[in-house]
């Protein structure tokens, strides 16, 4: 089993990169963002929480967060791997992922960190909230998110350079050159599905 983690802060292409390696090494695709959402959309009691914290740009606390991998790992027991886009996004968020895929038998082999001039995620970022429709895609909830990021979710980099997994992209280039780099990555543990 291969397990990769996509790490880097809102808008640096996570998502957008996650659909391409999931197409190429037939990865299960866990986005912490998405399962929010549907869980928004579908105004369930845990969607209503999360919402209050994502439309001001914050981040959903810990025990929803990990309650959900957990169960979305569930689902498909015989998965050959995993991508984690958007998660974890805390250092308590990686530790518990870490006991989690013991438990499981298995680990994180993989964590691509794709770097981005913080211009150029403010101007993605806005780019997309005039077609996404998503409340937290305008410049005061964009602006929150990023000092978030820098605040809770930056540390978690060196959590996983200290068990020498990180590798660093530059995520700035045009889609397919920064997949191409991913790959690169990638291949040294598994090949093209
Ligand atoms: P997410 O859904 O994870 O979204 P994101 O960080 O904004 O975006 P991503 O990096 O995936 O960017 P994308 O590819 O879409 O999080 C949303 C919110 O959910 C968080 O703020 C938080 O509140 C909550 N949340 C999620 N996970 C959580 C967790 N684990 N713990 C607590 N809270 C959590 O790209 C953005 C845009 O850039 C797109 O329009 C794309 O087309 C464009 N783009 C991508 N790559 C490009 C490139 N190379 N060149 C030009 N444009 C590019």
């Amino acid at each position: 089993m291969f397990n990769l983690v996509l790490f880097g802060p809102p808008g640096s292409g996570k998502g957008t990169q996650s659909e391409n390696i999931l197409k190429t090494y037939k990865l299960q695709h866990i986005s912490t963002g998405d399962l929010l959402r549907n869980e928004v959309s579908n105004m369930t009691p845990l969607g209503t929480e999360a919402k209050k914290y994502m439309d001001q740009g914050m981040l959903v606390p810990d025990e929803v967060v990990i309650g959900m991998i957990s169960s979305k790992i569930d689902e498909t027991p015989d998965a050959r791997g995993f991508i984690f886009d958007g998660f974890p996004r805390t250092r308590a968020q990686a530790e518990a992922l870490d006991k989690l895929l013991e438990f499981k038998n298995t680990r994180i082999q993989l964590v691509l960190a794709l770097e981005v001039p913080e211009e150029d995620l403010i101007k993605r970022l806005l780019g997309r909230g005039e077609t996404s429709g998503r409340s937290d895609d305008n410049l005061e909830v964009i602006t929150k998110r990023i000092k978030e990021y820098h605040a809770k979710t930056e540390p978690v980099a060196s959590y996983y350079q200290s068990q020498g997994k990180l590798e660093r992209i530059a995520g700035h280039h045009p889609i397919p050159d920064t997949f191409k780099l991913l790959c690169k990555e990638i291949n040294n543990y598994i090949l093209p599905a």
